[in-house]
């Protein structure tokens, strides 16, 4: 089995510093996350910027400066989001693509996201496969609902994206596919054979699967931005304190925890 690849997601569009006040939003406390959280064994780190309120933004200049800050500090992946937040327009969303980060996110589908809907239609797929594309990034293609897979197959077809490709099964969404186990071992059993996968279960889910997906061969995603707690009730201090448990649980599990070269090579992106 390969080394388990943990993907760090520290700050997300939704959660704030009323949430958890360890939440971070500024360039320099997101990048300070990501350094803690590589530390204890993070290789990808998934990025959401805010502004300085806390709001969320896709502004290209504010990623920018989130990105130099880790690779100052480290060798991680860095992976946009272009989810960016419920309700941005898809020219705001695409905006950090125009910076050739190594991955970004693709989301293959519309869903119920809590109170709101995450549109994603087949237009707007395309145009930030194209993107993409164009820009040299890798996508990580976000699955939210099971036939989210068909659509990356699709995509495949129309030569917007490479398959095999590697997913991120995000399960236990308030709207979306539940934290049920069998949703997991379901959707591993849909992608294409060759392809690499992650879970970022949501919640009190984000245990629970990133065990489940360290024991099946594929790779975990932990942080704030799909967990704020460390157990029922009780806040997590930090992201490094999330990466940290499941570095640990993996070694438990006999399964060796990915640097960030080995990540490179594991997800088929190109050495640095
Ligand atoms: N904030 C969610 C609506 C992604 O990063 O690509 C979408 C999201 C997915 O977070
Ligand atoms: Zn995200």
């Amino acid at each position: 089995m390969d080394p388990l690849v943990i993907t760090v997601a520290p700050v997300g569009a939704e959660v704030t510093k009323e949430h958890n006040p360890n939440v971070p939003y500024t360039p320099e406390e997101i990048a300070e996350e990501c350094f803690r959280a590589w530390n204890e064994g993070a290789s990808l780190a998934h990025i959401h910027a805010r502004n300085p309120d806390g709001t969320s933004t896709q502004d290209p200049d504010v990623y920018s400066r989130i990105i130099e800050l880790i690779k100052a500090k480290t060798d991680m992946i860095v992976q946009v989001s272009v989810g960016g937040a419920v309700g941005m327009t898809i020219e705001e969303r695409v905006g950090p693509v125009s910076l050739k980060p190594e991955m970004a996110t693709l989301t293959c589908g519309t869903c119920n996201f809590g109170d709101g809907i995450f549109t994603n239609s087949q237009g707007d797929i395309e145009f930030f496969a194209k993107a993409m594309k164009d820009n040299g990034v890798k996508p990580e293609f976000e699955i939210f609902e099971v036939g989210m897979i068909e659509t990356a197959k699709k995509l495949a077809l129309k030569k917007l994206v490479d398959l095999p490709g590697h997913f991120d099964f995000v399960i236990g969404v308030p709207g979306a596919i539940s934290g049920d186990p069998r949703n997991l071992t379901h959707m591993v059993s849909m992608i294409p054979a060759g392809s690499t996968w992650t879970v970022a279960g949501i919640g009190r889910h984000e245990l629970s699967l990133g065990a489940m997906a360290t024991v099946l061969g594929g790779h975990v995603r932990v942080g704030f931005e799909d967990n704020i707690y460390y157990s029922r009730g009780v806040k997590a201090k930090s992201n490094a304190e999330l990466v940290a448990r499941m570095a640990r649980l993996a070694k438990e599990l006999g399964r060796p925890v990915a640097k960030p070269s080995e990540a490179r090579e594991i997800l088929r992106l190109p050495r640095k």
